[in-house]
């Protein structure tokens, strides 16, 4: 698979509804999208780095710096037998895994395009439906957050996330479970919190959530280790899983019982891959996080959590809790069983729709 040719977008769309975490709020989101050509067919990516270096060190200006004066050199003109090769021919570039990723997954798109096959089927898929879930921001009043969870799960969501900070964590989950009983609940601090404050986390335990995920800071691994020892609750590791290797530290060093899988934020589908083995090698489930991604980013979700150790419903919903209308058509919607379908189609199987890509695009440029 010869790669002919880089092209970048910067876009921006606006959000259905603000996303607040313990970062602060958006009510926007910018992103890359990435679109490759080769083989007389072309492949779509999305990095999801965002405008600010909050979740990740990398931003949106970032990703264009790397994408234009390192990772296209590299792979503009460049032949490759297969894209599960592209990462390691990455890997001079140190970190910078959303900037690759992009990459990385545009170039899966072209290479499932150019064989007319689903995507899912060359990632190793095994489902051709996936378990959905919604990921609920900080809202001004809990009142406002039981009215969205509401909503969702008669939406038929399978399962419920609430970003929580200090001052908005023990009463929220309280009040939603004395709302809404035994529902499958888990919390995201985005790194909010620390050992010191490990009392007021247990106090989550008799909640019986599913899962804390990221209590601890992006960085450190061993003592969301000691976290573990002190919480019945399982904690899961986001922004701390940077590569395959970090992984297998932390679950070797008991730093997490699940782990949430961002393939923007591991460098691509085929360390997303190696992270699910070793994760299902090592009795470790794994869900599929979300990055507020539009319709392109999310069809690549879609076809990455049809592998089989992605046992817990993900971050992943329908298009129209995001945004409207999306970058593709028909948006992806979820059944009232809670599931989204993984597409048929070639590649990421979803229609781009052009002229919304390019009224979404502030700076394009071909490489
Ligand atoms: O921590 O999982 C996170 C969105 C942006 C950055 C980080 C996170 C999130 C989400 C949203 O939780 C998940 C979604 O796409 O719905
Ligand atoms: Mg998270």
């Amino acid at each position: 698979m010869k790669i002919a040719k880089i092209e970048l977008f910067l876009c921006r769309l606006p959000l259905v509804h603000f996303f607040e975490t313990s970062f602060g709020r958006s009510y926007d989101r910018m992103f890359v999208l990435i679109r490759l050509e080769g083989e007389g067919h072309e492949g779509w990516g999305e990095s999801v780095a965002e405008a600010n270096p909050y979740y990740s060190g990398e931003t949106t200006e970032t990703v264009w710096h790397i994408i234009s004066n390192f990772i296209a050199p590299l792979v503009v003109g460049k032949s490759f037998d297969h894209p599960r090769d592209i990462y390691a021919a990455l890997k001079r570039i140190r970190g910078n895994n959303m900037a690759k990723a992009g990459v990385e997954m545009a170039a899966w798109d072209l290479y499932a395009r150019s064989q007319g096959q689903p995507l899912s089927r060359l990632l190793g898929g095994t489902r051709d439906r996936i378990a959905s879930g919604v990921s609920i921001g900080i809202q001004d009043s809990l009142d406002q957050l039981m009215e969205k969870i509401d909503k969702e799960l008669s939406a038929g969501y399978q399962r419920i996330k609430i970003k929580i900070k200090p001052g908005w964590d023990i009463d929220a989950v309280e009040r939603v479970r004395a709302k809404f009983g035994g529902i499958p609940l888990q919390v995201d601090a985005n790194a909010a919190y620390t050992l010191d404050d490990t009392e007021l986390l247990a106090r989550l335990d008799p909640f019986d959530l599913l899962l804390i995920e990221q209590p601890l800071d992006y960085d450190d691994v061993m003592d969301h280790a000691t976290l573990q020892e002190r919480l019945k609750t399982p904690v899961c590791l986001d922004e701390s899983i940077h590569t395959v290797r970090i992984a297998r530290d932390a679950i070797d060093a008991g730093a997490c019982k699940i782990i949430n899988i961002k393939p923007g934020r591991v460098g691509g589908h085929q360390a997303s891959i190696e992270l699910h083995d070793l994760c299902e090698a090592n009795g470790i489930p794994v869900w599929h996080g979300g990055m507020l991604e539009s319709g392109i980013g999310r069809a690549h979700n879609i076809h990455l959590a049809s592998l089989p150790n992605f046992t817990l419903p993900g971050d992943i919903a329908a298009s129209k809790r995001y945004y409207q209308p999306d970058l593709i058509d028909p948006p992806i919607d979820i059944a009232s069983d809670g599931t989204i379908a993984v597409p048929t189609a070639p590649g990421i199987g979803v229609n781009i729709k052009r002229d919304r890509v390019d009224k979404a695009t502030l700076r394009h440029v071909s490489l």
